[in-house]
């Protein structure tokens, strides 16, 4: 098994539920364990224009291999109506593989880390709740070293 880190992202069809509904099949993924979530923050869309992202990180152990666990999450993805018009258009569910063990993977479908994951807040501060403050990006920089360097900034975090 590794860890893997999954940032999970909703901004369409009450995002919220969305996540929560993608925690529950990545709970019943083959081969895999849910090890925890994340709670759910809100924050604007990266792009003006489109509405509020929920965001939540899940920490996943899984004997799958990357791309094997990527067909799962666009699985789930369209499972729960996700349609592919633009890059970056508002989407019902976005399931992204940020890190997975401590691998570099550059395939043409898959990129890991996830770019930008380093500088995004909707990004850190859930992997934080689900991952150690020690956990070190192939570059060197720890986890706690990112938070430092990224402000809690324009996210507001829900109760759940
Ligand atoms: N994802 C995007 C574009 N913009 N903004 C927020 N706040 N959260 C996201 O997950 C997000 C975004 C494309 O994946
Ligand atoms: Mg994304
Ligand atoms: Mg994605």
């Amino acid at each position: 098994m590794e860890r893997t880190y999954i940032g999970m992202g909703s901004n369409l069809a009450d995002p919220a539920e969305q996540l929560r509904s993608a925690v529950e099949a990545l709970a019943q993924l083959p081969d895999s364990r849910l090890v925890g979530v994340s709670a759910f923050y809100q924050s604007d869309s990266l792009l003006a224009g489109q509405p509020r992202y929920t965001n939540a990180v899940a920490a996943l152990d899984t004997a799958m291999p990357p791309l094997q666990l990527l067909d799962a999450l666009q699985a789930i993805e369209l499972g729960q109506g996700r349609e592919r018009h633009e890059r970056w258009g508002p989407r019902t569910l976005d399931l992204d593989i940020l890190l997975f063990g401590d691998r570099l993977i550059d395939e043409p479908r898959l990129k890991v880390p996830h770019y930008h994951m380093q500088a995004r807040p909707f990004v850190l501060y859930p992997l934080a709740e689900v991952a150690p403050a020690s956990l070190t990006l192939a570059d060197g920089r720890t986890l706690a070293q990112l938070l430092n360097d990224c402000p809690f900034v324009g996210l507001e975090r829900l109760c759940s």
